[in-house]
């Protein structure tokens, strides 16, 4: 079976195959750095991916076998972000990651070469990550005058724990797929030709398991992360389970038929 192109962008690429949808950052001459025009089509293509049923999983990766993608286009970076072409200057990538995180469906990064700076915390926060051998995993915002302080601090230090985010980001080092591997940064390194094949195991094995089981292991993981935003998607996931009972379907009936709810006739489980 082959991919099938979903819909046409001018910097990524929206394909799937079975149940199984990826998104590829197409601006390989610029080792897939990003701008704003690229962010906002995955948001789309991921919004796309959050409404279809028929997609189960998502992989994000990028073109080619030098890089994931490399950040921010640093060309494009103007006076307050990042600048498209309604010259508005958007940091709109952090928009991107809490879609990642919220998007009740795995999202899995498929890293081969280059995963740096904001193009190495989408790899972060992608819920698992496949490497290729040849990647390189590199922050390097402090040397080019950017931070991440959010997930790419926050959240890293979470993964890979406070001594090593800390590293991470004051010295700016390249690390390879086998460190990152070790560090419990990334999930698998495969040989470069494997990667797509070794991507695409793991997501037929998710695909197999209980969706609604893995959106609420997903959530729950957010919930202890991202604080009250975390405990909404959480909570949302709860109250779109009620809306399916019997004892959520009495409440609204009750109220559009004018009468008192009656809930005494719904099980109390201990
Ligand atoms: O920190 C943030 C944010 C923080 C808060 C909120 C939002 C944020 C959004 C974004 C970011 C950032 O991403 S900051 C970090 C920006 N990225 C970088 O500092 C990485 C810059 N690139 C590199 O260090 C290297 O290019 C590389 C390690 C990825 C690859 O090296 P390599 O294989 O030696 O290739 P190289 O020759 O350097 O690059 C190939 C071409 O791609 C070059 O263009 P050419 O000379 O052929 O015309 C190079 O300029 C271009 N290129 C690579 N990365 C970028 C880039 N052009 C623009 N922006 C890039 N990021």
């Amino acid at each position: 079976s082959e991919w099938e192109n979903i819909k046409d962008y001018k910097e990524i690429i929206f394909e799937r195959m079975g149940k199984i949808a990826k998104i590829t950052i197409n601006r390989p001459e610029k080792r897939n750095a990003f701008t704003p025009v690229t962010v906002q089509e995955m948001i789309e293509a991921f919004n796309i991916c959050r409404d279809d049923a028929t997609i189960g999983a998502i992989i994000l990766t990028g073109q080619g076998d030098l890089a994931f993608c490399s950040g921010g286009d640093q060309s494009v970076r103007g006076n307050g972000g990042y600048v498209g072409p309604d010259h508005i200057a958007r940091l709109n990538v952090l928009d991107l990651q809490r879609l990642i995180r919220i998007i009740p469906k795995p999202v899995i990064a498929m890293v081969r070469g280059w995963s740096v700076g904001g193009g190495n915390i989408l790899q972060l926060v992608c819920d698992l990550t496949i490497a290729a051998d040849n990647a390189k995993f590199m922050q390097t915002g402090p040397k080019v005058g950017s931070f991440d302080a959010g997930y790419g601090s926050a959240y890293l230090a979470r993964v890979i724990g406070h001594k090593r985010a800390k590293e991470v980001w004051f010295l700016c080092k390249p690390y390879t797929a086998q460190e990152a591997f070790q560090m419990g940064w990334i999930n698998k390194v495969t040989p470069l030709a494997d990667v797509e094949k070794e991507t695409i195991e793991w997501c037929n094995e998710i695909l197999k398991k209980s969706p609604t089981a893995i959106r609420f292991i997903k959530a729950a993981m957010n919930a202890d992360t991202d604080g009250v935003a975390g405990l909404q998607q959480l909570a949302g996931d709860s109250t779109m389970l009620y809306y399916t009972t019997d004892e959520g379907k009495e409440g609204r009936d009750a109220f559009l038929e004018k009468r008192d709810p009656d809930f005494d006739k719904f099980p109390k489980f201990p």
